[in-house]
């Protein structure tokens, strides 16, 4: 059985661990009180933020596992206050961990784009590394492209430092690519978080499983390991009129993955991750579809958990080399900070002007 630690930094990342919970706990409204974890490993769950009105918004969240680090209202999109925060209470953090026991993985959940998550989370990391020899992943969320200048230069830092650090990978959402998950905000942050929990889970049964033809933590180390250290998950479900090899590719195309990318041109491994009842996993399609991503992309991972009347679900997660994408997002994050400084530049211009004006002259009544 894994021990698997799971945080959630500042309000995003605290929603979708809060999402993570739900779907672990069930979901009924008092179910986080009386049920068990739908998973099969010792998976401890934190919440950390800074304000303690988000913490307190979570549902499916027990109370021991929400940390508050005594700060106002979040750190207001600064990363520069948020780090100084972390800083001077990292102890209280660490030590919450600690508490918790030995672990074999950690995942840290949190935007780039906001203050406490997008600075504490490399920071965190950091600390981790230094003091267990367990691997550390990232899931990192992506701001909308038109949140404004401030979450743009927060995400083109937040992901530059967290690279900077010694984490295992980083496996990258994107709520721009996502953003068709509901009509409107709150729906499409509901349907993108249940997004990323349904998969969560589902990696988890996958890596913890004694079936046999199965992914193993030795391999998502592998696999993460490749490329740029960046990943990304593809998901979809069949029914029962589909072939296997049809549900593969629809996962790996756009309505599966959660970050815009290219599986043949911009992956460098894959695992590919099969479930449902034996009478849907085809040997020869699965084979057939693997073979053909195995070709250009060198090699894939692939696991196969059989499970009696269920229909058939593929995770797959690409390592990825290059991505068109992020550099696109890295160019306009560079935009944004030039406009920012502009902007300031100007402000100051402008105080400076009018206070060389002023000087000499007297108010007249
Ligand atoms: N997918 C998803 N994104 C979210 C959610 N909540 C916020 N975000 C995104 O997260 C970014 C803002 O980061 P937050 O996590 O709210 O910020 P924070 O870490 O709490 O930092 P401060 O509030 O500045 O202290 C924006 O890009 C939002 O679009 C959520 O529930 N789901
Ligand atoms: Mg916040």
């Amino acid at each position: 059985m894994l021990n698997i630690l799971l945080l959630g930094v500042g309000q995003c990342g605290n929603r979708i661990l809060d999402a993570i919970n739900c779907e672990s706990f069930g979901g009924g409204r008092f179910s986080k009180y009386y049920s068990k974890q739908k998973y099969v490993s010792n998976v401890q769950t934190m919440a950390i933020n800074t304000a303690l009105n988000d913490l307190k918004g979570l549902r499916f969240t027990r109370a021991k596992d929400r940390i508050h680090i005594p700060f106002l209202h979040g750190v207001g999109a600064n990363r520069n206050i948020g780090k100084e925060c972390f800083i001077n209470n990292k102890d209280l953090v660490l030590r919450a961990i600690e508490e918790r026991g030995n672990f074999d993985v950690a995942f840290i959940i949190a935007s780039a784009s906001g203050g406490t998550g997008s600075s504490f989370s490399p920071l965190l990391i950091k600390e981790i590394k230094e003091r267990h020899t367990f691997p550390v992943y990232a899931i990192i969320v992506l701001p909308f492209r038109e949140e404004g200048t401030i979450y743009l230069q927060n995400a083109a830092f937040c992901l530059q430092e967290m690279r900077e650090t010694a984490v295992d990978g980083i496996i990258i959402v994107d709520n721009q690519f996502l953003k068709q998950a509901g009509k409107d905000i709150k729906s499409a942050y509901d349907g993108i978080n249940e997004m990323i929990s349904k998969r969560f889970l589902f990696l988890m049964r996958a890596l913890d499983s004694e079936m046999m033809m199965v992914t193993d933590l030795g391999d998502f180390k592998t696999l993460l390991a490749s490329g740029a250290r960046l990943a990304t998950f593809g998901f979809a479900k069949g029914n029962e009129k589909q072939t296997i090899q049809e549900v593969i590719k629809q996962s790996m195309s756009p309505n599966g993955l959660l970050f815009s990318m290219s599986p043949y041109k911009e992956a460098v491994r894959a695992m590919i991750i099969i479930q449902g009842d034996k009478k849907y996993l085809d040997i020869n399609e699965i084979s057939n579809e693997i073979e053909k991503l195995s070709s250009s992309l060198g090699h894939v991972f692939k696991g196969i958990l059989v499970r009696n009347n269920e229909l058939p679900q593929v995770l797959t997660i690409f390592s990825i080399s290059s991505s068109e994408e992020l550099d696109n997002l890295y160019l306009t994050a560079i935009e944004a900070i030039n406009k920012e400084k502009e902007q300031k530049e100007q402000t100051t211009n402008q105080k400076q002007e009018a206070s060389d004006i002023l000087k000499g002259m007297e108010p007249e009544y």
